[in-house]
């Protein structure tokens, strides 16, 4: 690999995942998801770099090519894993950027191994960035490289994306060490967000708690001019569309489907996560059956609930909370061989995934706050035939862009349940009306227009003049 890259990507994970073959050989494979194929592309042709933590503890390697990208891995020990990935980043900066939902865990030695741990990374990516190179920063795991990079780096480019909820100033306020993320922020030339209100969240942060100045989308911090704007991330449909035009993942959706009966086939895909809402979209099923609106047969819930930070406290706890709900609510209302709640946890291939999507009737997204949330994206990007309708949470930052769904407050129960029953029992004229301007918009709006339209906006220059004191 070549010593140093005009375009540099620093994320907590490398975009590869190790795989054990069963002679024990291990090799690389390039990671599912949306942020890797966006930026894959751009990563070969720039001959980008990557820098990440390669998922395990206590391992130290050295920088390998894999897939055509330039991958620099920087090493996490157990303890920093513990601290700075389950604690600060989940533990602290999660539920509090997610409303609250859950208390957030503030302890010093968390904030202090957050620190350490972005350093390493802010310099890493000092050593591997060319002379003025475009370096990109994702999400809250690394909230203070950007001003950590500057200081080390003046001559780079710097861009920032938070794929998460940037919570109100009423909330972020509680945090100990505001003063310092935003500080951190503020070393990036452009900050990114999934939705307007959360950079208006930011700008106003700057205002209050810096005393800084603001106009528009602009921030003026000393002789510096930081952008920050919403830039929606979405979905890779041609790799959905292909999946989907595949005829074994069609045939595997039709055997879905009869698996199941016959029944209607409602369907949640989620990591599981308290943010999601899986229990309030359960609890309005299961009071469904117990109202007399649904019998057994008639409609059938699936729920993959992908296994998801099982070293936190609270994610132990609503494990455990989501399949007592499960088990009651099947040990209440279902008929032998027939379960009204199909409940999986586990994870799934991407063909699997795409059968489920196809087999759906109802896509059921409710999270309680998401900063976009691709499922539901993705579950618009595989209906090419209009069928199917789309649950989804106003407190999704897809509900943006995907008006044409069922809109649904998560915490209003009745409101849900008669959602739910309307989406059901929509007639396929309905379903395509809907769903032809949602795969419109996400169509048009791919994961690589998203990347696309950051990076430019990172590399445009900008000279306004700051406004003058008032
Ligand atoms: C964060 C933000 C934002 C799920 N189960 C399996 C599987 N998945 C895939 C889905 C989807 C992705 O994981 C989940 O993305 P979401 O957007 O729904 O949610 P988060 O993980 O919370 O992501 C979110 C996102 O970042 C991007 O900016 O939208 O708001 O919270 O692609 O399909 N994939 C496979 N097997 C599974 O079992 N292969």
């Amino acid at each position: 690999m070549s010593d140093r890259s005009e375009f540099v990507v620093v994320a907590n994970r490398l975009p590869v995942d190790r795989v054990v073959a069963e002679d024990g050989a291990a090799s690389w494979r390039r990671s599912p998801g949306g942020l890797v194929t966006a930026i894959a592309p751009v990563m070969r042709s720039r001959e980008g770099a990557w820098i990440g933590w390669s998922g395990a503890p206590d391992e130290e390697l050295e920088p390998f090519v894999e897939d055509g990208m330039n991958l620099v891995p920087v090493p996490l020990s157990a303890l920093d894993v513990e601290r700075y990935y389950e604690g600060f980043s989940n533990a602290t900066l999660w539920p509090l950027y997610h409303d609250v939902i859950a208390p957030p865990v503030y302890e010093r030695k968390l904030w202090e191994a957050y620190v350490r741990v972005n350093e390493r990374f802010a310099e890493a990516a000092a050593q591997v960035a060319a002379e003025g190179a475009v370096v990109w920063v994702q999400d809250y795991q690394l909230q203070l490289v950007p001003a950590m990079l500057r200081k080390l780096r003046p001559d780079l480019r710097i861009g920032f994306f938070l794929h998460i909820p940037f919570p109100p100033l009423e909330l972020f306020w509680q945090l100990p060490w505001r003063r310092q993320i935003i500080e951190g922020l503020l070393g990036a030339d452009l900050v990114g967000f999934q939705r307007p209100g959360a950079a208006a969240n930011f700008l106003r942060l700057v205002r209050r708690l810096l005393d800084g100045r603001t106009s528009g989308q602009l921030a003026f911090v000393g002789d510096r001019v930081v952008r920050a704007a919403a830039f929606p991330i979405s979905v890779d449909v041609q790799e959905l569309e292909a999946l989907v035009n595949d005829p074994a993942v069609r045939r595997r959706s039709e055997e879905i489907r009869a698996d199941l009966g016959g029944a209607k086939v409602l369907l949640g895909v989620d990591r599981l996560d308290y943010t999601k809402g899986i229990t309030q979209r359960l609890q309005a099923f299961g009071e469904l059956f117990r109202d007399g609106e649904l019998k057994p047969g008639e409609a059938a819930f699936v729920q993959i609930a992908t296994p998801s930070r099982e070293r936190v406290e609270q994610y132990r706890l609503l494990r455990d909370t989501i399949e007592q709900q499960v088990g009651r609510t099947n040990g209440e209302y279902s008929e032998l061989g027939v379960p009204v709640i199909n409940y999986m946890h586990t994870s799934y291939t991407r063909d699997e995934l795409a059968a489920l999507f196809l087999a759906a009737d109802v896509m059921v997204v409710t999270p309680l706050r998401d900063g976009m949330n691709l499922v539901a994206k993705e579950y618009v990007a595989c209906r090419a035939d209009h069928r199917g309708s789309l649950v989804l949470s106003e407190f999704a930052g897809a509900a943006d862009e995907l008006k044409r769904a069922y809109l649904v407050n998560p915490y209003d129960i009745n409101g849900l349940k008669s959602t739910l029953l309307e989406a059901l029992r929509a007639e396929p004229a309905e379903q395509a009306r809907r769903m032809r301007p949602m795969r419109r918009r996400v169509i048009e709006h791919d994961v690589d227009r998203w990347a696309r339209e950051f990076l430019s906006a990172l590399e445009e220059p900008q000279h306004p003049d700051p406004p003058s004191a008032r």
